[in-house]
């Protein structure tokens, strides 16, 4: 009896997450609202992305970021109004960062290498 009562609980929560998840592009993994991933490497690629989708236009306000670093030969390097963000060159790893973004254009590139292509801009409104 309250086996089924806490299966049907989860069957409800379950349900009610991921539709959720399909309006808001949540990442899931995360706790919820403006959440972002980086990623830079291990290749000579750098990507922005909202639930799992690349990021060209986003809404002014308060985002937290979830970067990873997979290379010791590129960075992450998040630039724009108000926003100077960047991880070490020749350092890797992990890092949570939260940012404030407002109207106007933003910048996410690898330094070295942003002439090859290692670079993406995204538009705040
Ligand atoms: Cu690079």
């Amino acid at each position: 009896m309250l086996i089924a009562a806490v299966s049907l609980a989860l069957a409800a929560c379950g349900g009610k997450a991921s539709s959720k998840s399909a309006t808001t592009g949540n990442t899931g993994g995360n706790t919820g609202g403006n959440n972002l991933v980086g990623i830079v490497g291990p290749g000579f690629t750098i990507t922005l992305t909202q639930g799992g989708s690349s990021v060209s236009t986003l809404k002014a306000g308060t985002y937290k970021i979830n970067v990873s670093d997979k290379s010791s030969m590129h960075n992450f390097h998040l630039f724009g109004p108000g926003v100077e963000q960047k991880t070490d060159v020749g350092g890797t790893g992990t890092f949570n960062w939260t940012v404030t973004f407002k109207a106007g254009s933003y910048t996410y590139q690898c330094d070295v290498h942003f002439a090859s292509g290692m670079i993406g801009h995204f538009t705040v409104t």
